[in-house]
């Protein structure tokens, strides 16, 4: 169970937050109540306001979040009263559905039960993401698919998950989702819910020879939402996505996909010595092909530039409303675009991060 803290202290904070910022009166009086709840069960419930403007908040203070301007327009799903793995099951679907919006994605957050006090979690999410592609170890140490997803991956083998016969690179990981009541329990992804992208380039026909391909969502469903002294260990949400995330990241990145040399061979670079820059190059031209293929396939996705350019009107935001701007620089800066406009780059931001907020939780498999 995670530490209890002083659930008060914050709650109190919390509440003038609530009241302040959204100009509303009776302040002292809810605080009161508040105080009484707290001393006769140790917890809270938030009001229903309390918990959706907590929840932007929170989004507004996540410090190594580059897309916060979009904080107010959260859609927060309150559900509270869902506590049983197949009551979760459907809402998670449902969470894919309003998120996805055609491809016009949408910002969405779904709140489950709180945490208790000293207890722990009511229902938690073993996937890092609703959305994930398996990770195969083969007898010979080799993995296809998602090199992160391994553990993951076994874990739900060890549930009594079978693979598919012929394991792929993108085959989707079932859920995993264990309440105070229920074992762990393995739910299969509704599949006509998850949008994918196949990439390709706008001037590499060969790159789509490549088969790689993309999901269009990123749920995080292993962060718990702290607002007012209250977890919430359960409350997956989702952005879009930053191409950096997946043509840099997922794609570049040697312990995922790793795919630098088989693109600087496609573009017939020398990559017998690092000084010719062939990785930079490789991993541009990935990043070109995942936001063409985006664009072509009508998913909403943000480029650095844009996105660097809203960054500052957010902190712009922040600091006329008497507000530091909390933020992790190493990863509000990606790795493509630096050069030109990168404005992020060029600052330096609080490092403290307070409440409301989105923590990262242990893992709870392998
Ligand atoms: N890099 C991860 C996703 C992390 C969160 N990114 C977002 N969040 N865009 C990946 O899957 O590549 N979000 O809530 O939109």
């Amino acid at each position: 169970a995670p530490p209890v803290g002083d659930v008060a202290v914050e709650a109190v904070e919390f509440l003038h937050l609530f009241h302040e910022e959204r100009r509303l009166s009776g302040v002292a009086a809810r605080v009161a109540q508040v105080r009484e709840e707290i001393a006769v069960t140790g917890t809270y419930r938030h009001t229903g306001e309390e918990l959706v403007y907590g929840a932007k908040v929170a989004w507004r203070q996540s410090a190594r979040c580059v897309g916060r301007v979009r904080w107010a327009g959260l859609k927060v799903r309150d559900r509270r009263d869902v506590t049983t793995v197949a009551g979760i099951a459907q809402e998670l679907a449902r969470h894919l559905e309003l998120a996805d919006n055609g491809g016009q994605i949408r910002s969405v957050m779904t709140v489950f039960a709180p945490d208790r006090p000293r207890v722990g979690p009511r229902a938690r999410i073993w996937n890092d993401q609703l959305i994930r592609y398996c990770g195969h170890r083969a007898d010979d140490g080799s993995v296809r698919g998602d090199p992160a997803q391994v553990a993951m991956t076994d874990a739900v083998r060890g549930l009594g998950w079978h693979p598919p016969v012929a394991p792929g690179r993108f085959d989707l990981l079932p859920w995993v989702v264990e309440t105070a009541y229920e074992d762990p329990t393995l739910v299969e992804v509704p599949r006509d819910l998850v949008r994918e992208v196949a990439l390709t380039h706008p001037a590499y026909p060969w790159f789509e020879e490549l088969r790689l391909r993309w999901h269009a969502l990123p749920v995080i469903s292993n962060m718990r939402l702290r607002v007012g002294g209250v977890d919430y260990s359960c409350a997956p949400f989702n952005g879009h996505y930053l191409s950096d995330e997946i043509g840099t990241r997922n794609m570049g990145d040697g312990a995922r996909y790793d795919q630098l040399l088989p693109v600087a061979r496609g573009l017939g670079l020398d990559t017998s010595r690092e000084d010719t820059l062939w990785r930079e190059h490789a991993v541009l031209v990935i990043n070109q092909a995942v936001l063409h293929s985006f664009r072509l396939a009508g998913v909403r996705m943000s480029d650095p530039h844009t996105e660097s350019e809203l960054f500052m009107t957010f902190c712009a935001q922040e600091e006329r409303a008497g507000r530091p701007v909390h933020g992790d620089w190493s990863w509000l800066n990606g790795s493509v675009g630096w050069a030109a406009l990168h404005a992020v780059h060029h600052r330096y931001y609080d490092t403290r991060v307070p409440n409301p907020n989105l923590w990262q939780t242990d893992r709870v498999y392998g």
